[in-house]
Parts: C-alpha cells; sequence; structure tokens
C-alpha cells in the first residue's frame, strides 16, 4: 500500500525533484503539499511549487502556503544556491492552478486529522516552521502522526554555518519543538545527502528519459551543479530534499540508526547545529533516528523511474481545469 505523504517544502531546486518523485513513485500517495519561507521568500517558493506541478500534472492535490518567516529570527533566503527566483535555470510554465484558501498549517492539522491514526507521514523539506506551528496549534497530531522524515540538520558539519545545516539553522526554535514533539522524527541530513550526488552519469541517465520533465529537472541540475561548485566546491551537486521522499518509499535505500537527537538553539557559534548522540547504542525507545547511508544507485533509478511514470503530461495553463 502506497504511503500517504504532505510535502513540506520551499522550492528550491532539489524540493522540485523531492515533489516529482513523491508524485511518480507508486510507492507514494501525495495528500498535499504546503510551503514555508527558505530558499527564497514564501511567494516565490509558493509560485515555484504550483510551476513545478502545473509541468508534472499533478492534479487533485491540495496545496497551501504557510509561514512567511521563522518563529523568531529574521527571514533568511539562499540566493546563492537557488538564485534570485528559488527555482533559476529553466523556464517555468505559468502555473495553472492557484493555493487552497487554507493556511498550511491548517491543512496539515485537517489532513492528518482526517485520516487514521498511524497513515500520514509528514515529509518536511524546508524550514520546520509549519510543522511546529501544527503541533503546537494542534498538539493531538503528535500521535496520529505516522513519522516525520525529514530533510535537515546533520551529524557532523553544516552548510549555513559549520555546524548547522541551512534549513535547522534558519528556524532552530522551530526544529527543536518537532524534534522534541514525541513523534517518530528521521533526520536525512548532511551526511546521507552528500551522498546523492548528481553525477554526469546520473545525469546522462535523467536526460534518456526524454520528456518534458526529464529535461526540467536536467537543467535544474545544471544551474544547481554551477551553484554548488561556485559556493561549496563541489563537483557535481548534492540532492538533498528527494533523499527523505526516498527513505519513505524504501527504507533500505536511505539506511537509518537510532540515536537520540537534539537541536542546540543558544550556541554562539553553533545556532541550529543537531546534537546526535552515537557514542552507544541507542536508548530503548529511542524515537529520533539519523540517515547515514545512501544506496546512490538505487536512489537515482528512484528518480528516474518516477519521471518515466510522470511521462509527458500534456496539462498546460491553458488546457487545465480551474
Ligand atoms: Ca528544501
Amino acid at each position: 500500500m502506497a504511503e500517504k505523504i504532505i510535502l513540506d517544502c520551499d522550492p528550491g531546486h532539489d524540493d522540485a525533484i523531492a515533489l516529482l518523485l513523491a508524485h511518480g513513485d507508486p510507492g507514494i500517495e501525495l495528500l498535499a503539499v504546503t510551503t514555508v519561507a527558505g530558499n527564497q521568500t514564501l511567494p516565490k517558493v509558493t509560485r515555484n511549487a504550483l510551476s513545478v506541478a502545473t509541468l508534472a500534472g499533478i492534479t487533485g492535490v491540495p496545496f497551501a502556503a504557510g509561514a512567511d518567516r521563522p518563529l523568531l529570527r529574521a527571514a533568511a533566503v539562499a540566493a546563492d544556491i537557488h538564485g534570485d527566483t528559488g527555482l533559476d535555470g529553466p523556464e517555468l510554465p505559468e502555473p495553472a492552478f492557484d493555493v487552497v484558501d487554507t493556511h498550511a498549517v491548517d491543512l496539515i492539522i485537517d489532513t492528518v486529522l482526517a485520516h487514521e491514526p498511524g497513515t500520514v507521514t509528514l515529509v518536511p523539506t524546508g524550514a520546520l516552521t509549519n510543522i511546529a506551528l501544527a503541533a503546537r496549534r494542534a498538539p493531538e497530531i503528535v500521535e496520529r502522526v505516522r513519522r516525520v522524515v525529514l530533510m535537515g540538520g546533520a551529524v557532523h558539519g553544516g552548510n549555513l554555518t559549520p555546524a548547522a545545516e541551512f534549513n535547522i539553522a534558519i528556524d532552530p526554535e522551530a526544529a527543536e519543538i518537532v524534534f522534541g514533539a514525541g513523534w517518530e522524527v528521521v533526520m536525512v541530513g548532511l551526511d546521507l545527502t552528500h551522498q546523492a550526488l548528481a553525477t554526469p552519469e546520473v545525469r546522462r541517465a535523467i536526460r534518456a528519459v526524454g520528456t518534458g520533465p526529464a529535461r526540467f529537472v536536467d537543467e535544474l541540475l545544471e544551474f544547481f551543479e554551477h551553484s554548488y561548485r561556485a559556493a561549496q566546491g563541489f563537483d557535481a551537486p548534492p540532492v538533498h530534499d528527494p533523499c527523505a521522499v526516498a527513505h519513505v518509499i524504501d527504507p533500505t535505500v536511505v539506511r537509518t540508526v537510532p540515536a537520540p537527537i537534539v537541536v542546540e538553539t543558544a550556541g554562539r557559534y553553533t545556532a541550529g547545529m543537531t546534537v546526535t548522540d552515537l557514542r552507544g547504542p541507542a536508548p530503548q525507545g529511542c524515537r529520533t533516528h539519523a540517515a547515514l547511508e545512501l544506496d546512490h544507485g538505487r536512489f537515482w533509478d528512484l528518480v528516474t523511474g518516477a519521471l518515466a511514470r510522470i511521462g509527458e503530461p500534456s496539462l498546460t495553463a491553458s488546457e487545465r481545469p480551474a
């Protein structure tokens, strides 16, 4: 049976690919897509999500916009990695539909409550602001959610700062709420996602799919490659967000270990650090997990397989019903 997920994202090149993977893989039932400020401003990332949905022919899934800034801290964007639009590189179609008239936090809560307990997985691939607000607004969702599989954090190191990964670093207080809520949390962090490199071989396999959405992904990766080479010295770019979706599809592709994880919010140099205790076996009942090992070949097979299944959607802005 397909895993029901809510994707909470800030597209974002790798968010866009996560959305395509979630839509195209038969192991996922996409219940809703929500957006949060992060890689770019909320209006920009929301428009990007709608454009990606339009080009991939995603219908019947509600999209909602959420928090436009972190809980406490000033908003920050990642223009050095994602450009001025948040999705620089490919040409984007005009969105063929709009967000629903509901705040993302309410859509997350309503969607979780509308399904059987233990059946909905939250997949945040941006700052954890919306998820933290949902857990505070409706604490009863914490025990109803199957688990939270998030892209963010790291066992070792960071990217926004030496100690902290971007999604956690821009809203550490939200991350502290989410990691400490008591639900099961899988941290798909940099230790894992820096293995998900879009090598020339991967790029060739994606181009070989030969469809519009596959060309779109290749153009995203082209831009991403230049950003990551300039900003962080990578030869091939790490494609973070789809790794969280891949873990939901097949946990053997993204292998995890249970480990206590807490978020540093007060550190002078380390705010947003995800302090992960791997010193010994995790205590009984540990509900946080860290992703450590990626099966690179099978991960990219999932992405190319999803693109092949998406095919060539015929919907365009003019054809699509409102
Ligand atoms: Ca993201």
